[in-house]
């Protein structure tokens, strides 16, 4: 049998972990839609973009943020000028909470949702679920994790564990 030189065959592993293996990885990202896409009756028709996108829907939970809920969840945030509106935006109403599933889902679901301001989106990405139900760069109907720590993190904060098979339970409130 031929042989390959050892740095050959290190090389075409390394290509095909980087490329090929790593770029199929399936994640569980955090999808919400926003008070604004709530009472716009805009829940059934996001729900049909995330699965003929080839999303699974692994759990879902309806609830009404308070204050200190918004408050973490965008703690980031907390020292932005915005952030007093996007609390009160974020507690105006309930939210649909989503772990959704697919290859790549995290980067997927944020190409899918579109830039942060509606309006922008309408005019660079007009098939985006911003563009269709968003109407302001606080109002953006959607949410999407925007890394896998964000993921983590934002999964664990409406569902808990659920890698160890822990069951959301539905609230008022968080
Ligand atoms: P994204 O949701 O696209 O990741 P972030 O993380 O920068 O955007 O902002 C979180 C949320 O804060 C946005 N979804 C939006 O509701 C609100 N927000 C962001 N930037 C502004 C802004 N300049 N004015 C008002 N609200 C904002």
């Amino acid at each position: 049998m031929r042989k390959f030189p050892p740095f050959l065959v290190f090389s075409i592993v390394l290509c095909f972990q980087s490329s090929s293996f790593m770029a199929l990885k399936r994640e569980r990202t955090l999808a919400m839609i926003k008070p604004d896409g709530i009472d716009g009756n805009f829940t059934d028709r996001i729900k049909q973009v995330i699965l003929e996108n080839g999303f699974i829907i692994v759990q879902e939970l309806m609830v009404q943020l308070v204050v200190e809920n918004a408050t973490t969840f965008y703690s980031e945030h907390s020292a932005k000028s915005f952030f007093p509106n996007l609390v009160e935006y974020m507690t105006s109403g309930p939210v649909l909470a989503m772990v959704i599933e697919k290859t790549n889902g995290i980067s997927e679901w944020r190409a899918l949702i579109g830039p942060t301001d509606a309006g922008k989106a309408r005019v660079t990405h007009p098939h985006s679920i911003r563009a269709m139900c968003g109407s302001s760069t606080q109002r953006n109907c959607v949410h999407g994790s925007d890394s896998s720590l964000a993921a983590a993190r934002e999964i664990l904060f409406f569902f808990g564990d659920i890698s160890a098979g822990a069951v959301a339970v539905e609230h008022d409130e968080l």
